[in-house]
């Protein structure tokens, strides 16, 4: 089958120089704080890193880190790790978060040849990061902490970033392989002088030794997306909301408070539904390496209104201090469901370390392999696959149960990789990324993606004595790539049950009874069984079809650029990855008029999606590249409506024909006009309607994508449609027009959009990004009059 390529001519660019310098505002605001730090010189170098033998890791030799529970309640917030923070201190009060560096305990002692512990970022819970040669420099795990938040409670979380500069960080892998050729936030703005990201996207391959092929030595950016969060744009922490260590800003930078000048304060107004989110790093073109590095952390949202008060478990009213609510009503959680207090994560990563024990990244060709398929993007590859699996920042963890059961919360958190989990025993899950499930479902393999989080309650019960082994067996890439080795990429952690029985009086998902009492079920825009619309399809007010392309290069042999050696070959291959063949910022030659100009703080980015609040839309996903993808929609729940396989082959060349003159123009846009046309099947888009091409039946989605969720996986070859509505999760389907918005502005003032993108972070950091703006619902109360004011209430 042929894939789609850059045949012959690149696009030849006629508005670079307006594009070159659409970023130079808002690096002066960091001048004008006064606080910019000298920077040093950088320098082009390959890391001298030697990978690790993965099978030389003792396995099932370090215990999982587990939740603190003398945290809870009683001493607050002290340091990283699996901590739930229950709380006023961190639900009602303020939260101080610095982004720091320190070392982890990630590989157990006893790894041959390692003596170091692991160089990490991560979220510290305090007023400083630990300092170096303090016994909290060593903290035991680098991801964390889990914060609990109420419904209806604003919590206010004030953020640092304390990462100090590139070159003297001892995170190698971030030293080494941040790719200045990709459109990425660059703090120093080396756009304006240099244009490494717009002569990439020429062709151009950088010198050896220049600017835009060296090492990135700069001050560190940082950004907080609350992923999973229904939350007004300013809060997003999108790719554009960075601040680097020194204060530098990104221009979408929003404070809801007075914060330092390399911080921001966020009130998160947590009004959505109960949901277990997370907030991790989303700068913009270079979150792989922050989150490589271990900035992610857990955020759940309780309902005290479902939660009852006669809980068997720690949590429960009294926790919180807030009245919980009456059973007979018939909207409470069961009684002895395990509170979140009870959720073990299991936050599943995979990593590459070298031979000290520290982070490895296959850049170029550190560790004398050449990761990196294109000498235009030279630290840059399509996918990220590690050898080990890292499970709460330890490598093959262990966990002691008892035979009764209990309740985790996966969350796959690693960068291309999908899991495919399995124990030997049924898994029932409980929750989706949006919230709870109506009635547990069983499951015996659990696929994950990036990204998405599944709550689950395992019963260990009669499994006395026994080790269990979670396994992986997802091809990567996912579904036809290779299959983990069953001895490491295989195994993921061990459950050691205990020998002596327990009593166990906790909610039984095999028993049939609802999590969610009659009167709080999902509000269903799909039947999930039967992968259609629960919606009239009139109240569909728009349809919109996004393809994903591959852009290719081909196969050359130059000068290395990192390292100088002539004569390198690089294999070609994806240059980049685009929704609706379209650049994050909607950049393109084209003329159609059919991308909207948006202008924030001085930046104009073209917007295609702009949605209405309070509307119905239907979005299918058209995959025609080789691998799946993890699709993830910010600001919003959606629910998978269904699947279905399509002619790849035949597509693409009608794709392909659509283009004026006939070919695949890269980076163009959609073929067509973005707007609704015979050709596009009236859809939003700007792409041959795939209708025509679809093969065999829809497919209803998984039982267990049946709650609310953001992010789906979408495979290659497969149109996957998704039913979103702007609106709050929980409003009924019959609410009338006026009463279809957001407690806040969702359109940030006209300015301020959503991003959706690939959750896969190599795909999401070079492209396969797009914003979204969400209209106000005309019908709806304006700004003013909602419950949640900006400036005031966020
Ligand atoms: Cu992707």
């Amino acid at each position: 089958m042929n894939e789609m390529s850059v045949t012959g001519n690149l696009l030849v660019r006629g508005k670079s120089n307006k594009r070159r310098s659409k970023s130079k505002g808002f690096a002066l605001i960091g001048a004008l704080l006064g606080t910019l730090a000298a920077v040093s010189p950088g320098s082009a170098a390959q890391s001298p890193q030697v990978r690790l033998d993965p099978d030389s890791i003792p396995q099932f030799a370090q215990p999982l880190p587990g939740l603190d529970l003398g945290a809870v309640v009683s001493s607050g917030p002290t340091g990283v790790g699996l901590k739930v923070y229950v709380g006023a201190d961190a639900i009602v009060g303020s939260t101080e978060i610095h982004i720091c560096e320190f070392d982890a305990s990630v590989l157990p002692s006893g790894t041959p040849g390692v003596t170091a512990k692991t160089r990490s970022w991560g979220y510290i819970v305090g007023p400083s990061c630990p300092a170096p040669g303090t016994p909290e420099y060593t903290q035991d795990s680098y991801i964390g902490p889990v914060l609990v938040a109420v419904r209806n409670l604003p919590s206010t979380l004030k953020f640092v970033n304390d990462l100090g500069n590139a070159d003297s960080t001892g995170v190698l892998a971030y030293k080494y392989s941040v790719d200045q050729t990709i459109h990425w936030a660059d703090p120093l703005d080396l756009h304006a002088t240099a244009h490494c990201y717009h002569l990439a996207e020429d062709g151009h391959i950088p010198d050896p030794g220049s600017e835009c092929a060296q090492n990135y030595a700069g001050p560190i950016p940082a950004a907080v997306h609350l992923h999973g969060g229904i939350i007004p744009p300013e809060l997003d922490g999108g790719p554009d909301a960075w601040v680097a260590s020194d204060g530098r800003k990104g221009h979408g930078y929003y404070t809801s408070a007075p914060a330092p000048p390399n911080g921001f304060t966020y009130k998160y107004p947590n009004a959505q539904e109960t949901a277990p989110l997370i907030f991790h790093d989303h700068v913009l073109g270079n979150l792989r390496l922050n989150l490589y590095a271990g900035i992610a952390a857990g955020y759940i949202i309780e309902d005290n209104t479902l939660i009852p008060t006669d809980a068997t478990g720690v949590w429960g009213s009294t926790v919180l201090g807030v009245a919980a609510c009456d059973p007979a009503s018939n909207k409470c959680l069961p009684s002895n469901l395990p509170g979140t207090a009870e959720i073990v994560p299991v936050i599943i990563q995979d990593r590459i370390f070298d031979t000290n024990g520290q982070l490895f990244w296959p850049a170029d060709d550190a560790g004398g392999i050449l990761s990196s398929p294109n000498p235009e993007h030279p630290y840059w590859a399509p996918d990220f696959f590690g050898d080990v699996n890292v499970v709460n920042g330890k490598a093959w963890p262990y966990l002691e149960v008892q035979p009764k059961r209990y309740r985790f919360l996966f969350i796959n958190a690693s960068h291309s990789r999908i899991y495919n989990l399995n124990l030997g025993v049924p898994m029932w899950v409980i929750g989706t990324d949006g919230g709870y499930v109506d009635t547990p479902i069983r499951v015996d393999n659990l696929l994950i993606t990036s990204g998405e989080r599944y709550e689950v309650i395992i019963d260990f019960k009669g499994l006395n004595e026994q080790n269990l082994i979670l396994r992986n067996t997802a091809e990567a890439p996912y579904p036809n790539g290779t299959a983990p080795k069953p001895t490491t990429l295989g195994h993921v952690m061990q459950f050691r049950v205990a020998a002596a029985d327990a009593a166990d009086t906790s909610f039984d998902p095999a028993s049939g009874n609802r999590i969610r009492g009659k009167e709080a079920q999902i509000v269903r825009l799909v039947k999930p069984t039967k992968g259609k619309l629960a919606v009239k399809k009139k109240n569909v007010a728009v349809t919109r079809q996004l393809v994903f392309n591959d852009v290719d290069g081909a196969s050359k042999t130059v000068t290395n650029p990192v390292t100088g050696e002539p004569g390198t070959t690089y294999l070609g291959g994806r240059l980049e990855i685009l929704m609706n063949n379209t650049k994050w910022s909607g950049e393109s030659d084209r003329t159609y008029g059919d991308f909207t100009p948006i202008t924030l703080n001085g930046v104009t980015n073209n917007y295609s999606e702009i949605v209405q609040e309070g509307n119905i839309e239907v979005w299918e996903f058209v995959n025609l590249t080789q691998v799946s993808h993890a699709q993830h929609l910010h600001g919003v729940a959606f629910q998978v409506l269904n699947r279905q396989d399509f002619n790849k082959g035949a597509y693409m060349a009608a794709y392909a024909t659509a283009f004026p003159g006939g070919a695949f123009i890269p980076g163009f846009g959609p073929p067509l006009d973005y707007r609704p046309s015979s050709a596009s099947g009236k859809k939003y888009g700007g792409n041959p309607d795939i209708k025509p091409y679809l093969q065999g039946k829809v497919i209803p989605p998984r039982p267990e994508e049946s709650a609310w969720k953001d992010t789906v996986i979408t495979l290659p070859g497969q149109v996957t449609r998704v039913a979103v509505r702007y609106t709050p999760s929980d409003l009924p389907i019959s609410a009338k027009a006026q009463d279809r918005y957001f407690p806040f502005d969702s359109s940030g003032g006209n300015q301020n959009g959503f991003v959706h993108h690939c959750h896969m972070t190599e795909h999401e950091d070079n492209e396969m990004m797009r914003i979204s703006l969400v209209t106000l619902n005309p019908d709806a109360p304006a700004p003013a009059s909602r419950l949640l004011k900006k400036g005031i209430d966020y």
